[in-house]
């Protein structure tokens, strides 16, 4: 799980895992700036990778944060399925592109693309953004998964797709 800070990842990670306190919510933004390993049913790894794009995290540290996740990317051999976490309200930054693109670029792994907080949207807003959010970064609007922490959308078919790789 991968996406800008404040995305929603922690509050998702837990709503995926039905654990309240797993995943830490809405700790000072760009703080975390490690890997984080969840070992799930003895079964398989949910990673939790760094939040970026927070305005204060100084240049060295993005750069940091680039080598951090390219390394696990290169690394990660059973690594399987990314999903990048993008705030459906937004544009896709520059940031999350590039992630997009690193995710793309990888053979034998799978990106799908969470909407995050759908709950703040209308349904007509929520499919004008999903098409115009599928049309910038280039893929199927199958790819992309409207979610809401708040709701549960689409919490279920986010499990679905980790259970279809184990
Ligand atoms: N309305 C709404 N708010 C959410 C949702 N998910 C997260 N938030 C809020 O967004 C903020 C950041 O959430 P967090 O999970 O800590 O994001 P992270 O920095 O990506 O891990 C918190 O105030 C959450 O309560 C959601 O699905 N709907
Ligand atoms: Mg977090």
């Amino acid at each position: 799980m991968v996406g800008r800070s404040n995305v929603g990842k922690s509050s998702l990670i837990n709503a995926v895992l039905h654990r309240k306190g797993i995943a830490r919510v809405s700790q000072t933004p760009g703080k975390t700036q490690a890997i984080q390993f969840y070992l799930i049913n003895e079964k398989f790894y949910l990673v939790d990778l760094p939040g970026y794009g927070y305005a204060k995290v100084p240049k060295s540290v993005l750069r940091t944060w680039g080598d951090l996740i390219r390394g696990y990317l290169e690394e990660a051999e059973d690594l399987r399925l990314i999903f990048l976490l993008l705030d459906v309200r937004r544009e896709p930054a520059e940031q999350d592109l590039t992630m997009h693109e690193w995710a793309r670029a990888l053979t034998d792994v799978d990106e799908r693309i969470v909407l995050t907080k759908s709950d703040k949207l209308s349904n007509n807003q929520l499919a004008t953004q999903r098409r115009e959010i599928a049309r910038t970064l280039e893929v199927d609007d199958a790819q992309l998964i409207a979610a809401s922490a708040v709701t549960k959308k689409g919490i279920d078919e986010i499990r679905r797709e980790i259970v279809a790789r184990l």
